[in-house]
């Protein structure tokens, strides 16, 4: 018995690519179902699992058994909505690129992200990418923004693909981790691969090309080797990873900065909007958590859907 990362999944076949760098063409063994989730898509690319060699000559294996996983970005299938269809699992950590200009990422697209990577337990970093455009005035509003997040506990970075800097810390952040490239079409997430690993240019490329005709690209992930035992997940479909199902009363909780006071509202079942003794709508009125932050809230607590 063998142990591997699934890389790649196309729904019936899977290929996993085994600690020496061999990637193999791998499918199922007869039933295979994880107790308890009910999903439509046994595994994932992400997924550790067992396999067995099936045809040398073919290059194929079939896979016996999976190892726990440690998160998982989950999707209501769109076939069988009892069911959810896992994107990817056993992510390090997600990268979220943005620019506050050309294009403009919000911080209502921020926030949303951010919500839902705490609710996949994801640790998440923001990138801010194309400083080298930014002038006085722009480049004091980022400030104030990578302070805004830094002191909720998001660790953030300002880059410049085109002109190389912070590049080597961007490629430190990557270093032997499983990593969700995210952000807006235009931010630079190409770019930023590319300045880390030049090799792999005409690759990213085609999943560029790849992604934007679209169908596919919802429901099946890939996984992208920069460097050894360095991975990314640059899959258009989980870009804004979504606020699956979740219920009004749980959003809080995905705000750190808000988490951290719910139990001195009044009400244990406080939505913070306009209960009496709310400790998050006090905090805001002091400025100890940003307006922006609470805006975003609301909108998400009122089923908004802000994804620009
Ligand atoms: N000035 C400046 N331009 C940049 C920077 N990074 C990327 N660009 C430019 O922005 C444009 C978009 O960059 P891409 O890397 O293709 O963006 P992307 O996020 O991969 O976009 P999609 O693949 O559509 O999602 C290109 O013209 C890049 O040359 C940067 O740091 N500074
Ligand atoms: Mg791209
Ligand atoms: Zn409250």
């Amino acid at each position: 018995m063998q142990t591997g990362l699934i890389i790649r999944s196309t729904g019936s076949w899977y290929e996993v690519r085994h600690h020496d760098g061999h990637i193999y063409r791998a499918r199922l063994k007869g039933k295979f179902k994880i107790q308890g989730l009910k999903v439509t898509n046994p595994i994932a690319v992400g997924d550790r699992v067992q396999f067995e060699l099936e045809d040398e000559t073919e290059n194929t294996v079939v896979i016996t058994g999976i190892e726990p996983r440690e998160n998982y970005i989950i999707r209501k299938s769109v076939h069988k909505t009892a069911h959810g269809h896992i994107l990817a699992a056993n992510i390090d950590q997600a990268v979220l690129i943005v620019t506050l200009a050309f294009p403009r990422t919000s911080l209502g697209f921020i926030d949303r992200f951010l919500v839902a990577s705490e609710s996949f337990r994801i640790p998440t970093t923001l990138v801010f990418n194309k400083a080298d455009i930014l002038k006085d005035e722009a480049l004091d509003y980022q400030q104030e923004i990578i302070n805004l997040y830094e002191n909720i506990g998001y660790p953030c970075l300002e880059t410049s693909a085109t002109e190389g800097a912070n590049v080597d810390v961007f490629r430190n952040l990557l270093d032997q981790k499983i990593s969700l490239l995210s952000g807006h079409s235009g931010v630079g997430k190409s770019s930023l691969v590319n300045a880390v690993a030049p090799d792999l240019q005409l690759r990213t490329n085609e999943v560029s090309t790849f992604a934007n005709k679209g169908v596919h690209t919802t429901t099946f992930a890939e996984m992208f080797e920069i460097a050894p035992d360095t991975f990314i997940i640059d899959t258009p479909g989980i870009k804004e990873l979504g606020l699956a199902d979740m219920e009004k009363e749980e959003i809080s909780h995905y705000f750190p900065e808000m988490r951290d006071r719910l139990n001195q509202c009044r009400f244990h079942n406080c939505l913070h909007i306009n209960e009496p003794g709310c400790a998050v709508k006090e905090a805001v009125n002091e400025g100890d958590i940003a307006e922006s932050r609470y805006w975003s809230y609301l909108g998400m607590v009122s089923g908004e859907d802000n994804r620009k």
